[in-house]
């Protein structure tokens, strides 16, 4: 059997958390031969809670995982880790501003950066989950200059999970043969769910979505909308927000980073950008299309853009600028 491999989550003591540790610790996101050592990081008010959270992995008697540790402490959370799953953050308050919570997380993204940069392995891989993700994960990019900035990305697989089912549900067909659904943007509500490049199989023929569902004003309206406003509606519905779901797209998204992308398939995720793609500008963690090979991504180029999406996808970006010079201007300050 393979050596263990170290993998942090952060925010464990939270409710993605306890989904997401029982995926990776049975084997369904790594491989069901890989050994695990799992780190749990928590703030100190939830150690107790945390404590509660290993005993219950510690009783469900898996046979990869091989150590558990739980702290409040980056220095040891950080420790020569393989992959860096960073899902806690500071919660939007009643009252607070979009920008107070920018500002309060790009703190705790750039500790956490710092201690990458001083304790993990530079092969790390790093997911960014903690809301407003994109951003966050600049932040930690920046904070972390020794890693390459292609070992990070964040999570927008939930929103390409959510657009891959509402085709799949108005179809009537399984959502494995709906394929390459785009995120393009920021994981927030400008975020520009695209099917103009999405392929489904209807009885046993692949055809274009567009042909498949026949009704331009669903695609270019609802689906959008639905997709766009998901987090919300389940907020609604559950009075908690998106924690079974986000925890399934938080495993597919580490799987295929560990395994790669089928031939010809493609999945989204927030990668940095370099300006020679899509005209979208410099230096943002933006959700691209991407292939993965060898645990390394690269962006799906050269896909035509109609105006349609051009415009939407321009949107997005301006927001992330606002964020990105948000966040750059308070780190600036403190
Ligand atoms: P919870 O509030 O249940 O859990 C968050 C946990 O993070 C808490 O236990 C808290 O103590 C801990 N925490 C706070 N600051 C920390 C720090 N500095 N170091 C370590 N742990 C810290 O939230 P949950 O529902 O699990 O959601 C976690 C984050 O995921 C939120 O920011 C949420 O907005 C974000 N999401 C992002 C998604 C995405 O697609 N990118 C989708 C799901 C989710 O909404």
């Amino acid at each position: 059997m393979a050596e263990p491999i170290k993998v942090l989550v952060t925010g464990a003591a939270g409710q993605i958390a306890y989904s997401l540790l029982y995926n990776i610790a049975k084997g369904d996101v790594f491989g069901k031969d890989q050994p695990l050592i799992l780190v749990l990081l928590d703030i100190t008010p939830m150690m107790s809670v945390l404590e509660g959270v290993l005993m219950e992995i510690r009783d469900c008697a898996l046979p990869l995982v091989r150590e558990i540790i739980a702290t409040d402490k980056e220095e040891e959370a950080f420790n020569c880790i393989d992959v860096a799953i960073l899902v806690g953050s500071m919660p939007r308050r009643e009252g607070m501003e979009r920008k107070d919570l920018l500002q309060a997380n790009a703190k705790i993204f750039k500790s956490q950066g710092n201690a990458l940069d001083k304790f993990a392995k530079k092969t790390v891989k790093v997911l960014v989950v903690g809301n407003p993700a994109n951003t966050n994960c600049l932040t930690a990019i920046k904070s972390a200059p020794s890693i390459p900035k292609e070992n990070f990305s964040c999570l927008t697989r939930l929103d390409n999970n959510r657009a891959r089912a509402q085709i799949a549900y108005k179809l009537g067909i399984p959502s494995n043969d709906v394929k390459n659904v785009i995120i393009w943007g920021n994981h927030s509500s400008t975020q520009y769910p695209d099917a103009n490049h999405a392929t489904v199989k209807v009885q046993g023929k692949e055809m274009s979505v567009s042909d498949a569902i026949k009704d331009d004003a669903w695609l270019k309206g609802d689906f959008i909308s639905i997709v766009q406003q998901r987090g919300a509606a389940v907020i609604r519905a559950r009075k908690l927000s998106s924690a079974m779901s986000a925890a399934k797209a938080i495993s597919d998204h580490m799987k295929d980073i560990w395994f790669g992308t089928p031939e010809g398939e493609w999945v989204s995720m927030g990668v940095i950008s370099n300006g020679n793609t899509y005209n979208i500008p410099n230096d943002l963690v933006y959700s691209f299309p991407v292939q993965i090979k060898n645990k390394t991504w690269s962006i799906v180029e050269c896909l035509p853009i109609n105006d349609f999406s051009c415009e939407r996808m321009k949107a997005t970006a301006s927001e992330l600028v606002e964020e990105r010079d948000t966040a750059a201007e308070f780190l600036s300050s403190v």
